[in-house]
């Protein structure tokens, strides 16, 4: 039997934070499930695809996390007890059914998992830190540090939820979501149905003026409300140590190096570690910076912490230095050598080499850097192969898009001249197309056209320019993970037929062929290149790592 769905509480078993979060939602009782893959969050659409049916919980891959959230708003709505899962820049996308989401308010319980990816290990586009959007939206937020608190305050996220008639976010990050601990489980039960009831109340559900800026009021009570709630939560924890100068505040995985490094150093200095982003509980706060001369931020990412903390200062302690991104770098993931040269420089102390910087830490080992490469057998070799012996690559622009075939952009292929975010390569492409006399040729690949290429293959007809795109049907969401798609679907859904939705959008020019039949695909660029209208080459042939599992399973 899958260990997650072990129904025995206070057993311990070895847990992903993705899959703690999982775990967390089922002991919640979670029903509805919708997700768009994107690392570092996707284990948790994984892991429900894998154990949804036998756990009796409704689950999907959506089209993309606009759709996912807004299938789970109608959950919501509906009654059900929702989580909705996405990588950072997926919360970007359905931003726009977020905002009026937070002020309808939830209906049956609903938790949003958002995993951030500092340092961009698998994150090309920007590196961005979605707590932001917490402030922007008025949505509470929840930051666990490790696997255990990704279960515990998946579950508050849902208790809040239903307390509040809110939605919660959890905010993960790659250390977080792909940390290993051994996880006390609580007790689970299935959940005995997963049908709801849509009721009609047209004065919760309908974000229309005037009625919505009463909801706007309304929220910021509600926000408010958290806030005290915030105030007692355990999940904003201090330790007590007996010190008048300084101390510590932190919250994520920043936490886990703070409590590690002050052991390693033999440091004692007290630590308000803080679960709640939004709303912070303000008055725990003002309670333990009263007294000290100056307080040391630990936070990845921008200093939304340390900001707050100056503004809570000026009320609290108004000679407190708060020290932050002067000692912590804005800029990449966290390291403990940074935080240890922080606590040296915040504590005036010189620690030995060795005890407190490993020879890695100092830069004495070197790494050598490798770039990442296609795999043997992928079919984007023959694709991008043609592409060369085809046009002058000096007078083409090439437009990029996200995933495996961003490699494009690298040695030994370096045939991509622009790379932005999901979708974008066709945009982009008729606005140069629009402003400039070049030949254009654009890739992108079979998962992202599902997910937000559509509208804008749509524009360049709408608004007439000849880009040629080129979709690479490789039939699969390969980079992160093999999940399906509209065009490959799980079992019992009819796959879409990426022609048909090109023919329907109204392109003419249309060509569907195996890349690896390197002189039609070469004879097919050269004509599609010198056409007045768009053209579209699918190049269709499957990931070599589409294990016959995975074939079978769809
Ligand atoms: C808004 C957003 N959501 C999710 C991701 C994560 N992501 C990276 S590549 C990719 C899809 C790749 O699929 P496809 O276009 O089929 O290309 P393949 O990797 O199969 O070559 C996704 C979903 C992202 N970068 N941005």
């Amino acid at each position: 039997m899958e260990e997650l769905l072990y129904n025995k509480a206070g057993k311990k078993i070895i847990l992903l934070g993705n899959e703690a979060i999982v775990r967390g939602a089922l002991e919640a009782g979670v029903q509805f499930v919708s997700t768009y893959p994107g690392t570092p969050a996707s284990d948790i659409g994984d892991t429900f695809f894998r154990i949804g049916e036998s756990a009796k919980v409704y689950f999907e891959y959506s089209t993309n996390e606009k759709v996912a959230l807004e299938a789970g708003i109608g959950a919501s709505f509906s009654g059900l007890k929702t989580l909705v899962a996405m990588k950072d820049f997926g919360l970007n996308v359905c931003l726009d059914a977020l905002g009026p989401f937070v002020y309808t308010g939830s209906k049956g319980p609903t938790v949003i998992v958002v995993a951030d990816d500092p340092s961009c290990h698998s994150s090309a586009q920007w590196e961005e830190g979605t707590r932001a959007i917490s402030y922007l939206t008025h949505l509470p937020t929840l930051e666990p540090a490790d696997p255990q608190e990704c279960k515990e305050f998946t579950k508050l996220a849902f208790q809040i939820s239903e307390k509040f008639k809110i939605p919660v976010m959890i905010r993960t990050t790659t250390r977080v979501a792909h940390q290993r601990m051994p996880v006390t489980l609580g007790k689970f039960t299935h959940p005995r149905t997963l049908k709801g009831r849509f009721v009609k109340e047209p004065k919760r559900f309908v974000t229309l003026p005037p009625r919505v800026m009463e909801m706007k009021k309304e929220l910021l009570e509600k926000i408010e409300k958290i806030q005290q709630f915030s105030e007692k939560s355990k999940c904003n924890k201090y330790t007590e140590v007996k010190s008048l100068h300084s101390g510590i505040i932190t919250s994520g995985v920043g936490y886990l190096y703070v409590r590690e490094l002050l052991k390693k150093l033999n440091l004692a200095l007290p630590v308000l570690k803080l679960g709640f982003f939004y709303p912070l509980p303000e008055k725990k706060i003002k309670g333990f910076i009263k007294k000290f001369k100056k307080v040391l931020i630990v936070e990845e990412l921008e200093p939304y912490l340390e900001k707050e903390v100056e503004r809570l200062a000026k009320e609290a302690n108004c000679k407190l230095e708060v020290i932050g991104k002067e000692l912590i770098p804005e800029v990449g993931e966290l390291k403990p050598e940074q935080i240890t040269l922080a606590l040296a420089k915040f504590t005036n102390k010189k620690f030995p080499e060795g005890k407190s910087l490993t020879s890695y830490e100092t830069g004495k080992i070197q790494v050598p850097k490798r770039f990442p490469q296609l795999c043997p057998g992928c079919p984007y070799w023959f694709v991008f192969s043609a592409i060369k012996k085809a046009v002058n690559l000096k007078q083409v622009v090439f437009g990029g898009d996200i995933g495996c075939y961003m490699l494009a952009g690298l040695p030994p292929h370096s045939i991509q001249d622009y790379l932005s975010c999901m979708g974008s390569s066709i945009g982009i492409a008729h606005g140069i197309k629009k402003s400039t006399d070049q030949k254009l040729i654009t890739f992108i690949g079979d998962g992202t056209f599902f997910h937000a290429g559509i509208p804008a293959l749509i524009n360049t007809i709408y608004n007439r320019s000849n880009p040629l795109i080129i979709i690479l049907d490789n039939g699969t969401t390969a980079m992160t993970g093999h999940q399906p798609h509209p065009g490959a679907p799980p079992k019992g859904s009819t796959p879409l037929k990426i022609e048909n939705v090109v023919k329907g959008c109204g392109v003419k020019n249309l060509k569907i062929i195996d890349p690896i039949n390197q002189k039609e695909f070469i004879d097919a660029v050269k004509e599609f290149l010198n056409k007045k209208e768009v053209s579209v080459i699918i190049a269709r042939r499957p990931c070599i790592q589409i294990s016959s599992f995975q074939k079978k399973r769809r």
